[in-house]
């Protein structure tokens, strides 16, 4: 219910301008992760928008060792952050940045949950960043930022 919500929203005229250089690649969310490579920077991150899950993978030979994601925080307000590793043998890492560079924290994957990696923090409007990478292998990933005004 909410994930056809959410693909309605993307079809204003606006978000299709947008996205249409993506629309095949989204089209295949479900079965086939992205693979963005292009997203090695902080300076060249891709959108991660609120409240939306989105999946990636992060490769260590393959030329995509590290991505950045950004999302927009509008108004002060609750922000919880959230990110599964497909392969936690490839040992990912994942911080939430602030728009200064600073790193508010590392998720660090707790013992209780073998797979699911989580932060909650006070947000202020502005852009944060989710930076991912592994030191080994290759994982597939999902990420979402959630937000509470
Ligand atoms: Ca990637």
């Amino acid at each position: 219910m909410l994930r056809s919500a959410r693909r309605s929203a993307l079809a204003s005229p606006l978000a299709l301008l947008l996205a249409a250089p993506l629309t095949f690649a989204a089209c295949q969310l479900e079965d086939d992760p992205e693979r963005n490579s292009e997203d090695s920077e902080r300076t060249t991150a891709i959108e991660m928008p609120m409240d939306r899950v989105i999946i990636d993978n992060v490769d260590f030979y393959n030329g995509d060792r590290t991505d950045w994601k950004y999302f927009i925080v509008p108004s002060e307000g609750l922000v919880k952050v959230v990110v599964n590793f497909d392969n936690e043998n490839a040992s990912p890492e994942v911080e939430v940045v602030n728009s200064v560079g600073q790193v508010l924290s590392n998720l660090e994957l707790p013992e209780s949950n073998q797979f699911l990696r989580q932060l909650s923090f006070n947000g202020q409007p502005g852009t944060y960043y989710l930076h991912v990478w592994v030191e080994e292998g290759e994982t597939d990933y999902s990420a979402e930022a959630q937000f509470q005004p």
